[in-house]
């Protein structure tokens, strides 16, 4: 049998009150479709962003190089650099983002009451977020998958299976597919865990040092970055098993029916693929512009044949993107490589090096 506590911590209020907004109380609803104020399907978020001058991103502020909060008060991550990049093409400006610190729980909320224009929080796209939650999701920016993390000392290596956690406590963050993923799969395996929920993976990482947990699971990412980071000395922290349990396609998520920011969104995340697939950095933006990538790379930069008018933005929002926040290689190398991922030979490749990462053409 499977028995489930959840723990009651939350966010600093101050945190929070600046979504201007009550969130809903937690739980473990996977779906959040608590709420039932979806935004006027008729409204255009662009406008209200470019009215407000600032693009309200939400993320979690607490996952290790994907939106992690400095000690300077700033956001650093690639989910970060995502709203950034959304920034650099409405605004021409990456620095204006207000981020929106938002616990796995709550951050379904924000986005149908419109308290964040786009989400980019380690999120998986699943139908049922898709389909009943009143959201749209946008392109993968990450390809990851659910996995497992034990003491060495306990018994726990690389080549450990899921049915070695039989009688473990086993803990993750509420609100996830992670909880969601791992009570059906000990049950199909008939295998007795107790798996424990807090509001935040802080609390979920803290109570793995102390002992409270024997293990402790989510993204694939997320345990890299945590064990990167909180890995106690003379401790050896153990990610099993090699292949994933489940699949986690992360990528931004907003309301949905305004075609316009979906398209903006969506092509947002297409650029910085596309500048990859040319090889194009951010110092070679302008050469880029110039011609010197081929006509494609001269359309996204905003020269002769350029599109992103057509979606409301300036003819130079991609080239603002790739100059100031980067390619999809730069962004990864920043954010993923200081923590040990390697994104080559992984889903996140290209297509054309075996990967699943494909963006439409520009043209
Ligand atoms: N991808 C999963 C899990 C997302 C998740 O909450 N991941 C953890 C581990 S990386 C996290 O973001 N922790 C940071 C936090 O709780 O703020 C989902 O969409 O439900």
């Amino acid at each position: 049998m499977t028995t489930i506590s959840g723990f009651g911590w939350r966010r600093p209020a101050a945190t929070i009150a600046a979504l201007a907004l009550v969130l809903s109380a937690c739980g473990s609803d996977d779906n959040g479709d608590s709420a039932d104020a979806a935004p006027d399907s008729g409204s255009s978020i662009l406008a209200d962003v470019l009215a407000r001058g600032t693009l309200n991103c939400g993320v979690s502020g607490a996952a290790v190089a994907f939106s992690f909060t400095q000690a300077d008060g700033s956001m650093a991550g690639i989910d970060a650099d995502y709203c950034r990049a959304v920034a650099a093409a409405v605004f021409g400006d990456a620095s204006k983002v207000e981020f929106v610190s938002l616990t796995a729980a709550e951050r379904f909320t924000a986005v149908q009451t419109g308290a964040v224009d786009v989400l980019m929080r380690n999120t998986t796209w699943t139908q049922s977020r898709d389909s009943e939650v009143g959201m749209d999701f946008g392109p993968t920016t990450y390809f990851d998958g659910q996995q497992l993390m034990g003491r060495a000392s306990d018994g726990y290596t690389s080549a450990s299976q899921v049915d070695e956690v039989d009688g473990a406590v086993v803990c993750t963050n509420a609100g996830t597919t992670t909880e969601t993923n791992i009570a059906e799969l000990a049950a199909e395996l008939g295998i007795n865990i107790t798996l424990t929920t807090f509001e935040d993976y802080d609390q979920v990482t803290d109570s793995f040092i102390s002992g409270v947990c024997d293990v402790i699971t989510t993204d694939g990412s997320g345990l890299v970055g945590r064990k990167a980071a909180q890995e106690p000395a003379g401790e050896t922290w153990v990610i099993f098993p090699a292949t994933p349990i489940s699949k986690e396609p992360l990528g931004p998520v907003y309301p949905q029916n305004d075609s316009q920011w979906a398209d903006i969104i969506n092509w947002v995340v297409y650029a910085t693929l596309i500048a990859d697939e040319y090889g194009v950095t951010s110092a070679q933006a302008d050469a880029a512009k110039s011609g010197n990538f081929g006509a494609e790379m001269v359309r996204l930069m905003g020269g002769e044949g350029e599109l992103q008018t057509k979606m409301g933005l300036e003819a130079d929002a991609f080239y603002n993107v790739i100059s100031s926040v980067g390619s999809y290689q730069e962004i990864w190398d920043r954010n993923l490589t200081p923590v040990g991922l390697a994104r080559e030979g992984s889903a996140n490749a290209l297509w054309t090096e075996g990967g699943l990462m494909y963006p439409p053409p520009a043209r």
